[in-house]
């Protein structure tokens, strides 16, 4: 298996949801660039050039890049010292991401250990999960509202109190899919696929297909 597994998709295409699954599942670190913005958020003293980046994400645009790499780039040298491996999820949104990512994984001597999974999804499927998308106050869980046309009351794994995220209202909602939908991703996946690292993973299907379908693919990987 290779040692780093970077998701990309639109928002709410399951990128959260498929690389938390797929982290637990092989013992990897998870580093999702969202909650660590969002941890980020809950500092009681930030400095003024992150309380301005951090402004970008409340609006449902992307913060700046100088950002996410502060941010990602430690906890992975973290993970990666103490474990198999590291998943990254939607940690890579533009080009000039994807280049320097590149480049950091090349430090690190890991060029040859990334494979990137798409997780497709059309975006007018987007805009009904995120809008109802809740997360659990307790234990972070992801939670979709309605399972089988029930709403859900409380979190199914801890009994928890369920929330829903500030960047989920629907004009927010409205504005991320427009700035960071498949449109936005294109280049991001043909810069991939140039490199012959693409692989790509039908999100329509039910999250446990998805996540079958990605173990079957980072499986086969050597
Ligand atoms: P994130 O926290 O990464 O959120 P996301 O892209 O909206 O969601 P994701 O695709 O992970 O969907 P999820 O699994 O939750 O980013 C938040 C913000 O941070 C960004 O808007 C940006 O401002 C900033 N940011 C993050 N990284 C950045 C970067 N690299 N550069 C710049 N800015 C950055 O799934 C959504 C819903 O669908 C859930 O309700 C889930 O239960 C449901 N679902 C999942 N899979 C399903 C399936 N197969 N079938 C049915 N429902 C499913």
């Amino acid at each position: 298996m290779k040692k780093v597994i970077i998701f990309i998709g639109p928002p709410g295409s399951g990128k959260g949801t498929q690389s938390k699954l797929i982290a637990a599942k092989f013992g990897y670190g998870h580093i999702s660039t969202g909650d660590l913005l969002r941890q980020l958020q809950r500092e009681p003293t930030l400095a003024d050039d992150e309380s301005e980046a951090l402004e970008n994400m409340k609006k449902g645009q992307l913060v700046p890049d100088w950002l996410i790499y502060r941010l990602a780039f430690r906890a992975s040298e973290d993970y990666l010292k103490k474990g198999p491996g590291v998943v990254f999820d939607g940690a890579i949104r533009n080009v000039a991401q994807a280049e320097k990512y590149q480049e950091f994984f090349n430090e690190q001597s890991l060029l040859d250990q990334v494979v990137v999974l798409e997780v497709a999804l059309p975006d007018e499927v987007s805009f009904k999960r995120l809008a109802w998308r809740r997360i659990c106050k307790q234990c972070g869980a992801i939670i979709p509202l309605y399972v089988d046309g029930a709403e859900q009351k409380v979190c199914p794994t801890c009994g928890g109190e369920m929330m829903i995220r500030h960047d989920d209202q629907e004009e927010i909602v409205h504005k991320r899919i427009k700035e960071q939908g498949n449109a936005a991703i294109k280049p991001v996946r043909e810069f991939y696929a140039q490199l012959h690292l693409l692989r790509t993973i039908d999100g329509l299907k039910t999250v446990q297909q998805v996540e079958k379908d990605i173990e079957n693919v980072i499986i086969s990987l050597t």
